[in-house]
């Protein structure tokens, strides 16, 4: 299938031209190096590992043909590390070199450096790279392509504002309230609102301050601020041919400290008519920089139904598993396909007609689901769920231990629908079969969170969490709840209370939801242990 005429490919007269790839150096680690693995090996791909010290024993490291330590657990002295990584891709003699979302996956000068050693970057060339980067340039370049942004200014010469009086005479026309923000930026890093001409002065000294300790670049431009915002963003590809599709959006409103908890696709309020309208204003913005590969318009979805270009991401996505479930498609296939030069496999058209049913995602983290610090440690126990319809993107297992060096995720739950309501319940029926211990997570934020009225109603924006925060804080854990699971473990016999006596189960439920029942040794009937599992 390699390299040859492809059956059921276009244009067979180019089969020649195709690049074809033979091994990927995955320059990642956790559930993304897993997943683009997984679609390597069903192509017949070798797979290249690249590990730190923390991750000798870790899945992507067993998962993979060959595996090459890249030096100490810290990412700026491993995965950060262009010449550690361009150093494996020859030894291991890899062809092509799959980033994964972080790390390196956004850095042009690592694509650059990729392309001059020979080998293929899966993913956009660096100057489409380059362009989507800056996030004035990224206004510029999409405006003219007729893409909606957000009302704002980008300073006198297009590249920020230099000072201070200069900012507010903008943000006086402008009208209030205005959001500063970090050219550079994304993250929400350097961005300050403001609500009157009193707070301005302060708000564009501290703005330019962050974004000069975040990022070295202190440039700083305006934009309206739009209340109570959704978040949708739109997957687009493209390929060498031409060809720039989109695949709908997925709603990622439900965030916090600007880091997702739960996605979904489709966005419960998005029509057809707008998802069309969005989709054509983000592959519009996609081929304003002749966009190759897997990529990203974010945009911010007002109450008034407007919508407006923040920025576009170049790269896959933590939360691309939504999509494939409801186009039944494998995004790394996509970008292996592209990566050779092959056509896409489909056309807008037939995209439009695969779509089918609805998708939830919710990110795992190891992390206190009270106080949202990180919690890592060992997993001294873990079920995952399973059965129609799930998928669990997990890059750790039991007995596994959670570094503290990177990114606190323990898995992406996913599961998909015939519509939202079945999507919904089955993503709570998932979250009641997953177990983990040892550690804490935010399982029991996602339990409270799916049985939320206004998430059941898709009545949310981007303000949903710190709004709703005591509803979504699991009340019942402490010591008290402990000491109470244990009792109950003990009294009615159910399984592992040494378990729940070490390490505290950390469910969301009452525990006087689960009745003790003493005669359940003598009849051999008892109650089952669902509704308070970690
Ligand atoms: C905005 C906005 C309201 N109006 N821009 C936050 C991170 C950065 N990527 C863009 N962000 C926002 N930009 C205008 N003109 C509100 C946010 C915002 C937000 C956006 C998406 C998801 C969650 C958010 C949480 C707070 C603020």
């Amino acid at each position: 299938m390699r390299g040859g005429c492809h059956f059921g490919y276009a244009a067979p007269a180019m089969a020649q031209s195709y690049r074809s790839i033979k091994r990927i150096l995955v320059a990642n680690r956790g559930e993304i190096a897993v997943r683009v693995m997984r679609t390597c090996h069903e192509r017949g791909i070798e797979t290249v590992a690249v590990y730190s010290d923390a991750d000798r024993l870790a899945p992507h490291v067993q998962m993979a043909d060959y595996a090459i330590a890249i030096g100490p657990a810290p990412s700026r002295e491993s995965y950060l590390r262009i010449d550690k990584i361009l150093d494996a891709c020859k030894t291991s003699g890899a062809d092509a070199v799959h980033p994964g979302y972080g790390f390196l996956s956004e850095n042009e000068d690592f694509a650059d450096a990729c392309e001059a050693a020979g080998i293929i970057f899966i993913g956009p060339r660096a100057d489409a790279m380059r362009k989507m980067g800056s996030k004035t340039e990224a206004r510029k370049t999409v405006t003219a392509a007729g893409t909606p942004v957000v009302p704002g200014d980008n300073g006198p010469d297009g590249n920020g504002f230099p000072d201070v009086a200069l900012a507010l005479a903008s943000a006086k026309k402008i009208g209030f309230p205005v959001l500063i923000k970090a050219a550079a930026g994304g993250g929400g890093k350097g961005m300050r609102l403001v609500s009157s001409e009193a707070e301005f002065g302060a708000s564009f000294e501290g703005a330019k301050r962050e974004a000069a300790g975040a990022f070295g670049d202190d440039t700083v431009y305006l934009e309206k601020a739009i209340i109570r915002p959704r978040h949708i963003e739109i997957q687009v590809f493209g390929d060498e041919h031409g060809s720039i599709v989109h695949l709908g959006e997925r709603d990622c409103s439900i965030q916090r400290r600007h880091q997702k908890v739960v996605e979904e696709a489709p966005s419960p309020v998005v029509s057809a008519e707008l998802r069309a309208k969005m989709g054509a204003a983000a592959v519009a913005a996609a081929r304003a920089v002749d966009y190759r590969g897997a990529g990203t318009c974010e945009f911010l979805l007002g109450a008034d139904g407007g919508f407006y270009f923040l920025e576009m991401n170049t790269r896959l996505q933590v939360e691309h598993p939504v999509t494939e479930m409801i186009y039944g498609v494998d995004l790394v296939s996509w970008q292996i396909d592209v990566a050779e030069g092959r056509p896409l496999p489909l056309t807008q058209q037939e995209l439009d007609g695969r779509r089918r049913g609805h998708a939830v995602e919710c990110r795992v983290y190891a992390e206190d689901p009270v106080k949202f610090l990180p919690s890592p440690g060992t997993i001294t126990h873990m079920r995952v769920p399973d059965g129609p319809w799930v998928r669990n993107d997990c890059g750790c297992y039991e007995g596994a231990e959670i570094p503290v060096h990177y990114d606190p995720m323990i898995s992406k739950l996913v599961v998909w629908g015939e519509d939202r309501k079945q999507a919904v319940a089955r993503m709570r029926r998932a979250l009641d079969e997953y177990q983990v211990r040892g550690i804490e997570t935010n399982l029991p934020f996602h339990r409270l969170c799916l049985r939320h009225p206004q998430f059941v109603a898709g009545e949310y924006d981007t303000g949903f969490i710190g709004r709703e925060h005591e509803a979504l804080t699991p009340k019942a854990s402490g010591p008290d709840f402990e000491a109470a699971l244990i009792a109950l473990a003990l009294d009615s016999g159910g399984p592992r209370p040494a378990a729940a006596a070490s390490n505290g189960a950390n469910g969301a439920s009452k525990p006087t939801a689960t009745p003790a029942s003493s005669s359940s040794e003598i009849s051999g009937w008892r109650w089952g242990t669902r509704g308070w599992r970690g």
